[in-house]
């Protein structure tokens, strides 16, 4: 049972998330891409790179691994690729996964020394008869399709594990206020064909080994054509806990839009899991196959960038729970 404060709280959400629907107002019962939307508000810059591509009539596929590139090699990034905070033993290790309209799917887990897992991912997708390779295997299958080894740990990034270490205290908070965190994107292209992508270092400071939901599909990101898809950023235990992107998308499928997709997952997570899902993020995004967008969050602070009809800007997300 939800208690009376929890009513109240509820009662708040749906004010702001019908604010959130007025916002979205700008793209209703859209029939036809490109749109591609992402993640936090370094997506603008990724969505910038994923629009040059969808807008000469460019695949939805090749648009989103060339937006994720783009955070991906940003050293300032601390959250995805080049520059991610390392595990608690100082090793930066990604994860990143892959998936087309026609459930085609690629992904890697525990990737050390590859910028690009993203592109890693699109590649067992596609030449290998499997979804998922991980650790060694991931890094051993990059470098035989031609990616280069590189040391991913910046010395910022290596200063922060540094400072970490004087107290080793491992507290698995998503870092909503910085806004940057894992990105996931998903694109509709001129010929209507929906793709997804999600690519992090996931937590800092995790253990070693340690495999978020970014790369698992279903968890943070899930695509069918037939309907639409949905990826995350956020707790990455949380999301595997509920399918997420998975049980947004079948929201989609039972006739829900992709907002009120978004916000009955989200509800039905902090139903279930009630005090336990204090303190935690989820956040989801969700893009049904005609270009109609929505987000949601559990807590304040999601934001994520939608490009469309050439106006790249940043929306926020309504959500459930005040701080
Ligand atoms: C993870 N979901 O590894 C990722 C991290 C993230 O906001 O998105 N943080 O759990």
């Amino acid at each position: 049972m939800l208690s009376r404060k929890d009513f109240i709280k509820l009662g708040a959400a749906v004010s702001v998330a019908s604010v959130a629907s007025k916002l979205q107002s700008g793209t209703p019962n859209r029939k036809k891409g490109p749109v591609v939307v992402s993640t936090w508000d370094f997506g603008m810059e990724a969505n910038a790179a994923a629009w040059a591509i969808l807008s000469s009539g460019g695949y939805s596929l090749d648009a989103i691994v060339e937006g994720v590139a783009v955070p991906e090699r940003d050293p300032k990034v601390n959250t995805v690729g080049l520059g991610g905070f390392p595990d608690r033993d100082g090793r930066v290790t990604l994860d990143a996964c892959i998936m087309d309209e026609q459930l085609n799917c690629g992904s890697v887990a525990c990737l050390e020394y590859i910028v690009h897992p993203a592109a890693v991912a699109r590649l067992v997708m596609e030449k290998t008869p499997h979804v998922m390779l991980t650790g060694e295997g991931a890094l051993r299958f990059a470098l035989e399709q031609g990616f280069k080894k590189e040391n991913l740990l910046t010395p910022q990034a290596e200063a922060a594990w540094k400072e970490w270490l004087k107290k080793a205290e491992y507290e698995p908070k998503p870092n909503w206020e910085l806004n940057h965190d894992t990105i996931g994107m998903l694109a509709l292209d001129q010929q209507s064909r929906l793709a997804g992508v999600c690519t992090t270092s996931g937590m800092a400071w995790k253990m070693h080994g340690r495999v978020g939901d970014s790369p698992i599909i279903g968890a943070g990101l899930y695509v069918d054509g037939e309907v639409g898809g949905a990826t995350c950023s956020g707790l990455g235990e949380e999301m595997i806990r509920i399918a997420a992107s998975h049980s947004v998308v079948e929201a989609m499928r039972s006739g829900k839009s992709a907002q009120a997709a978004c916000e009955a997952v989200i509800r039905r997570y902090y139903k279930r899991r009630g005090d336990k899902a204090h303190g935690k993020q989820l956040c989801l995004l969700a893009m049904d196959n005609a270009g109609n967008v929505g987000a949601f969050s559990l807590m304040p602070g999601f934001v994520y960038s939608v490009n469309c009809n050439g106006t790249n800007e940043v929306r926020k997300a309504a959500y459930l729970l005040d701080e």
